[in-house]
């Protein structure tokens, strides 16, 4: 946050031009958003209207030429469809809704994006100026309850700013680190007439700067580099935001280091790359974990050391000294002091470690590379000793299974979004990931029904692709009222419901961590899916047995409109490895007694 305040004091406003409040041939506050909307290049809007922001809704109908509004079922799905729409493009994403309950509504997806570094701008209603801080019907301090999960936040107060403060909005939102910027507008302040700024004249003091990496600090990065015996690169999200997976697998390539992504870095490296030791944490492959608890360096790339990744901090890397590369300043050293830090945009660093490299010369660079073969065969003797399993079934649906088929069925092509809990893992460890914008998921916040809306976005910036939400049957309850908006702008969206009848997630830990005592996690109670599906206008699959899968997932995957294909798995699989939480890398639980 501190930067971006140091940003906020040395904008430029836009040139303010006199407020002539009676004439009625100036454009209102509401079209002022609309053109500052369409100059940002946006098309889409997803939204659900309310008293605050009518205004404004009256003003898009009218330019519903230039800009689609989808109407959601709920806020917070609005949110996640913007996220799951900026995530699968790059793009900003734009949610518009009222005040009161509808910021609070959007508020968990606003939690979401900023955590895993969307860039979203979210526009909120507001009571009129003359009402703020009364309790005023559908009044909250929007401001307020979102400061802590924004890059920035505005109040509109005076309709002359608007323009502006959408344009610098937008800026912030997508440079440096993205996240979600959030504009509140008073009702009045969207009904006030104003001659808007010209908006190709708004000025940013530093939006032409680039974060360039220091050369003395590359230089000394690949001193390390080259010297070490057991390097990880350990790389997360910040590859997909900055384009950097061509870079990195160059550098990768070229000295032959092993590379470990995160939940959020899936795909910014080829899954089935000889390089790839597969997913770190939690849920991480054994060589993963094993690599990073005797690695002597570790290059962290577009990362931010989250406790699901290191666990026990004390203990997380402890031979290691740390290379840290990322775009905010304030993300490095915030959970792990790095021994060497480049703070710079990940493509940028690495294109500047690649050239360093290659300035050393060949001669040096295969020594560097002979220097590690004794690293590599342990880590090929890990990865063969505890490889990702499970036990096949004759009677029951294996949840690994169900991916794996998704994958053979898709040819490892679709856009993947999911929600949180054990298929999030499953699909994560068993779905080969091979290009960053692939998996689209919950990382940071961990939103039970972000799967379902963030499929819809998707599928929204690519309507001919395959995009399919793996969710479970806790978290589609959460968010499954937005089938009616797949349904109603004919966004053919699959659902794969990974139901095993529980929490399975929490239900694996109380078996795991409190003596089996399942606590409030039962969902034998819910919805006939098929069913529900059909009500909503979707189509409706179901597999019971293992040997229904495949047809099942096959019918449903092809079926030309929205489809829900509920697959009911193993009841009590446990998703393994897994680390405990804050405990180590050696602490790691590889599998259950009979798998
Ligand atoms: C909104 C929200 N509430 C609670 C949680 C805590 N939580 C994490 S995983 C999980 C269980 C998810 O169950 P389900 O959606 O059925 O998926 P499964 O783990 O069975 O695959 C819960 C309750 C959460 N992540 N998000």
């Amino acid at each position: 946050m501190s930067s971006i305040m140091i940003v906020e004091q040395l904008i430029t406003k836009a040139e303010r031009e006199p407020i002539e409040a009676e004439s009625e041939r100036l454009p209102t506050g509401a079209e002022t958003l609309i053109e500052a909307l369409v100059y940002e290049g946006v098309d889409t809007i997803f939204g659900y209207p309310g008293g605050a922001v009518l205004h404004i809704y009256d003003e898009l109908w009218r330019a519903r030429n230039r800009l689609t509004h989808y109407l959601v079922r709920h806020e917070q799905g609005a949110v996640h469809m913007a996220e799951g729409y900026a995530r699968a493009t790059g793009r900003v994403g734009v949610v518009l809704v009222t005040s009161g309950p509808g910021a609070t509504n959007a508020l968990t997806g606003i939690a979401n994006a900023y955590l895993d570094s969307t860039p979203i701008v979210v526009i909120t209603g507001q009571v009129p100026r003359h009402l703020i801080g009364t309790d005023a019907f559908q009044e909250v301090d929007t401001v307020g309850i979102t400061r802590p999960c924004v890059k920035h936040n505005y109040l509109v107060r005076d309709v002359r700013d608007l323009a502006a403060i959408v344009r610098e909005a937008f800026h912030l939102a997508r440079t440096g680190r993205p996240g979600p910027v959030v504009i509140d507008i008073p009702k009045d302040v969207s009904a006030a007439r104003c001659a808007y700024s010209r908006l190709d004249h708004v000025s940013f003091p530093f939006s032409g700067k680039r974060v360039t990496p220091g050369s003395g600090a590359v230089s000394r990065a690949v001193d390390a580099i080259l010297k070490s015996r057991r390097p990880v690169l350990y790389v997360g999200g910040g590859i997909a935001n900055s384009a950097a997976d061509d870079s990195l697998r160059r550098f990768a390539e070229l000295l032959r280091l092993p590379v470990t992504p995160t939940l959020m870095g899936l795909g910014g490296f080829p899954s089935a790359h000889p390089l790839t030791l597969g997913m770190l944490g939690m849920h991480g492959t054994y060589a993963a974990n094993m690599a990073i608890a005797e690695s002597d360096l570790l290059i962290a790339i577009g990362v931010r050391f989250d406790d699901r990744v290191t666990g026990k901090l004390a203990t997380f890397a402890p031979h290691a000294r740390v290379i840290h590369v990322d775009i905010d300043p304030a993300n490095i050293g915030k959970n792990v002091a790095p021994d060497l830090a480049i703070a710079a945009d990940a493509n940028e660093a690495l294109v500047a470690l690649l050239s360093e490299v290659i300035t050393r010369g060949e001669h040096q660079i295969e020594s560097s590379r002979e220097l590690r073969e004794p690293w590599w065969d342990q880590i090929r003797h890990w990865q063969q000793q505890q490889p990702l399993r499970f036990s096949g079934s004759f009677d029951q649906i294996k949840p690994q299974t169900v991916i794996r088929e998704l994958h053979q069925l898709t040819e490892g092509k679709a856009i993947i979004t999911t929600d949180v809990g054990q298929h999030q893992m499953w699909a994560a460890q068993f779905y080969p990931f091979t290009r960053t914008r692939q998996l689209i998921t919950s990382g940071g916040l961990g939103t039970m029904g972000f799967g379902v809306p963030a499929a819809i976005g998707a599928q929204l910036a690519f309507r001919d692709r395959l995009v399919i939400a793996v969710v479970g049957d806790g978290g589609f309850q959460m968010t499954n009222q937005e089938l009616a908006t797949a349904v109603q702008y004919d966004l053919p969206v699959k659902i794969l419901i990974m139901n095993n009848g529980y929490l399975g997630m929490v239900r694996q830990w109380q078996e795991m961590f409190y003596d089996r005592t399942y606590s409030e996690v039962d969902l034998s109670v819910s919805p006939d899916f098929v069913k529900l599906a059909e009500a909503y206008g979707a189509g409706g699959f179901r597999a019971t047995r293992p040997d229904e899968l495949h047809d099942v997932l096959a019918a449903g995957l092809s079926h030309q409109g929205v489809a829900v294909i509920d697959i009911v798995i193993a009841k009590e699989e446990n998703v393994f490895p897994i680390v405990p939480a804050g405990a180590n890398a050696r602490d790691m639980i590889v599998q259950s007694d009979g798998v």
